[in-house]
């Protein structure tokens, strides 16, 4: 196959787990006999401090003319402390998600057994969770009309109601190639747009009479998500909600730093891990990059390239059955590999 990738390693550590997530596209594409080219773009920080804009043109020239986009994080605290700032990184994140169409975030919560251990919950309560969490990723208050001055504030949860079918869609198709339970994520005793949401879901129900539906409030999922979290299979929710919850989600497997996600709709997809730029990491080679590099593996099965997709899962797995571990998910008294060390080690595992 002949795939081309847009690279856009943005700020702070992505730079540094892109090029691990890059190696591992390039042993596995060697292995499979594929054809695969880069192009790399800026977005974030970079590309304000080079052209004065988070997500500039010819990013998305690139984005769009590839067939995939590996994306790693932005974020710079010198636009966080500076109220002032006209733009930020996370705009770029935004802009590319917008201009995209990519409203559908595929983000996997799941265990890894000799991690389980690392959760700051029970063991027996992580043990064998496993669910996804599709978040609504262009609608709601990211994108609604927003206001501020000295004295108030405002941000709009806009949906329409196009855009929450489309979502509850892949929720409920999403079930179907699961265990056949969706549990929809809202606040529809306080806001209307949750309401919204509750009516079209209910709606569409019996369009997947072979799907288990359930109705819970945000804050609900969130205790249930650290008490059972093995309660859920997949869970639909708008922009906000999704993106809190997912980041709870990586307490269930233990850190950030193994949290892949799939950004998906109208054009080119984006595969990127959930968390952010770590800027206070950077440089110091010590981020996880299994996130980034399990989203190759999410790309590769994108594309239906299965066993390729399989067979970066089995190495990072057995990066971490080899104790072959950054320094948060390390054991005691283990010596820590850098995030240089853990991708040439996973390298090596798929060139054997
Ligand atoms: N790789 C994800 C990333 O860079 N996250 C930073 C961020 O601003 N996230 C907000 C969001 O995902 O909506």
């Amino acid at each position: 196959m002949k795939l081309k990738i847009a690279v856009l390693p943005g700020d702070g550590i992505g730079p540094e787990i892109m090029e691990q997530g890059v190696a591992v596209m390039d042993a596995v594409a060697s292995k499979f006999g594929h054809e695969v080219t880069y192009k790399e773009a800026l977005c974030g920080a970079h590309a304000i401090d080079e052209l004065g804009d988070p997500f500039p043109e010819e990013t998305y020239e690139v984005c769009r003319d590839a067939d995939a986009v590996l994306f790693a994080a932005v974020g710079d605290p010198k636009f966080d402390n500076d109220p002032t700032a006209k733009v930020r990184p996370e705009q770029g994140l935004l802009a590319m998600r917008k201009k995209l169409g990519l409203f559908a975030n595929i983000r996997p919560v799941q265990t890894f057994k000799c991690l389980v251990h690392k959760s700051p919950l029970k063991a027996d309560l992580v043990d064998g969770a496993d669910f996804v969490c599709i978040r609504e990723l262009t609608g709601g208050m990211y994108f609604g009309e927003k206001y501020q001055d000295n004295d108030k504030a405002y941000d709009t949860n806009y949906y329409t109601r196009p855009e929450v079918e489309r979502i509850l869609k892949v929720g409920f198709e999403y079930a179907r190639r699961r265990n056949r339970h969706l549990t929809v994520v809202d606040k529809a005793n306080v806001l209307a747009s949750s309401r919204l949401w509750r009516q079209i879901a209910k709606e569409m129900e019996p369009q997947y009479p072979d799907v288990d539906v359930d109705y819970m409030f945000v804050d609900n999922a969130s205790m249930r998500m650290i008490a059972e979290p093995k309660f859920f299979d997949v869970m639909v929710t708008e922009n906000t909600f999704g993106d809190i919850l997912t980041d709870e989600g990586s307490c269930i497997s233990g850190s950030m730093g193994l949290l892949p996600s799939a950004s998906t709709g109208e054009s080119t997809p984006v595969f990127e891990p959930v968390h952010g730029s770590w800027p206070q990491a950077k440089g110091q080679n010590i981020a996880n990059p299994l996130a980034q590099i399990l989203s190759v593996a999410m790309m590769l099965e994108h594309f239906d390239l299965k066993d390729e997709g399989a067979l970066i899962r089995r190495a990072v797995d057995a990066s971490l059955d080899n104790n072959v571990r950054t320094p948060e998910i390390q054991v005691e008294g283990g010596a820590a590999y850098g995030t240089k060390e853990v991708g040439a080690w996973i390298v090596d595992y798929i060139r054997k």
